[in-house]
């Protein structure tokens, strides 16, 4: 979970990074070890931003009662992931104007087939009867949550690296037509965790939206039944504990899991269990997550029950409005929108 060299190289309080969470449902060890556990890697050395996107989750149908639940638990959830708010901006996506009405903007200088090649939009897509427009144009949306900010690097995982590659044409398309505006981002994928497989089905990525929740180890679960999962985690034949993602896809995405969570190395991780099948590996794997994941657990209900979050988001969105909304009225003149009643 240390940042890699290349990370501490480029560390710069001049730098400014930024990434988003959808409070889409319950966070699991995938937006742990891709995302959130990253995210106070940077908070020394970098201006950083982290936003629950709550636009973005009602691309699909949400329960209002729910979505504002999940949306304060999110927030929560960063701060107990190791996120202090005195050193970070963090705050609501929708309490800050400026990203619906950047998107409208950048909606109008993106095109259709760009947006139809989203592999994201084709797997959410694929099979539904009726799909939104909010879910076509959910990339521009996070198009505009980077640009705003003069983002230099996104750390987020696998599967968001082409919406990020979005933004980089984007910005350089706008740049190109009205003048420079907005700096071109980089995304930041970890070398190992940027997408951990669901725990049973190794060919697809561990998600919220799965509809079986044992595909998933929430960062919440309790420890037995973080042991539960594991448990009942699908292997591959033979009963050896080898990195092979291509013939051993489950038990692979198990040693990653194991190997990002204790700090060992993958090697070390194969030699410890050698010879000893897969109940004892995957009953100290349960152990090894459950441990590193408890006072995360704690600090969550901490403040959960102290009712601090308000205040903290309160204070995240009046700090991000500031930076959007001097960004936004470049972009209204530049483009020859009015901005009589901009401040
Ligand atoms: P959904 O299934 O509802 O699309 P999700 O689990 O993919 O949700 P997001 O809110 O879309 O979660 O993602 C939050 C962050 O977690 C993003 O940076 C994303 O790249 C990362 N992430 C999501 N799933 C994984 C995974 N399986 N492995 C590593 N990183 C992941
Ligand atoms: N689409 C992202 C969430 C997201 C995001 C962002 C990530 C919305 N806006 C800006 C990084 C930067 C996802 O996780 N599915």
């Amino acid at each position: 979970m240390m940042p890699s060299s290349a990370e501490m190289e480029s560390r710069d309080k001049t730098k400014r990074v930024f990434s988003g969470v959808q409070p889409s449902g319950s966070l699991h060890i995938g937006n742990y070890l891709g995302a959130i556990g990253r995210f106070s890697l940077f908070q020394e050395g970098y201006d950083c931003f982290y936003s629950v996107v709550d636009l973005h989750a009602i691309t699909v149908p949400q329960d209002p009662v729910e979505l504002r639940r999940r949306t304060v638990a999110t927030a929560a959830l960063f701060i107990a992931a190791g996120l202090d708010p005195r050193k970070t901006c963090i705050f609501v996506q929708s309490d800050n104007p400026s990203h619906a009405e950047l998107a409208w903007v950048l909606q109008c200088v993106s095109t259709f087939g760009e947006l139809g090649r989203m592999t994201q939009f084709k797997d959410k897509a694929r099979g539904k009867k009726s799909v939104t427009a909010g879910l076509f144009t959910y990339p521009v949306l996070m198009a505009a949550d980077i640009l705003l900010y003069d983002t230099d690097v996104v750390p987020v995982g696998e599967d968001q690296k082409q919406h990020v590659e979005l933004a980089r044409d984007l910005a350089e398309r706008f740049n190109k037509r009205f003048g420079v505006t907005f700096k071109v981002p980089e995304p930041l994928i970890p070398k190992q965790g940027g997408r951990i497989m669901s725990l049973i089905d190794p060919q697809k990525k561990m998600s919220k939206s799965d509809e079986d929740p044992d595909s998933r180890i929430e960062v919440l679960d309790p420890p037995e039944e973080i042991a539960r999962k594991f448990r009942k985690a699908v292997t591959d034949s033979g009963r050896e504990i080898l990195y092979d993602p291509e013939r051993k896809p489950a038990v692979s995405n198990l040693m990653t899991i194991y190997s990002l969570f204790s700090g060992k190395t993958l090697e070390e991780v194969r030699d410890a269990y050698e010879g000893k099948g897969y109940g004892a590996f995957k009953s100290d794997l349960a152990e090894v997550v459950s441990e590193k994941l408890r006072p995360v657990r704690e600090k969550y209900s901490e403040l959960i029950s102290s009712g601090e979050i308000e205040k903290i988001l309160k204070d995240g969105a009046e700090r991000a409005y500031v930076i959007s909304s001097s960004k936004m009225r470049e972009v209204k003149e530049k483009v020859g929108l009015s901005s009589r009643l901009s401040f």
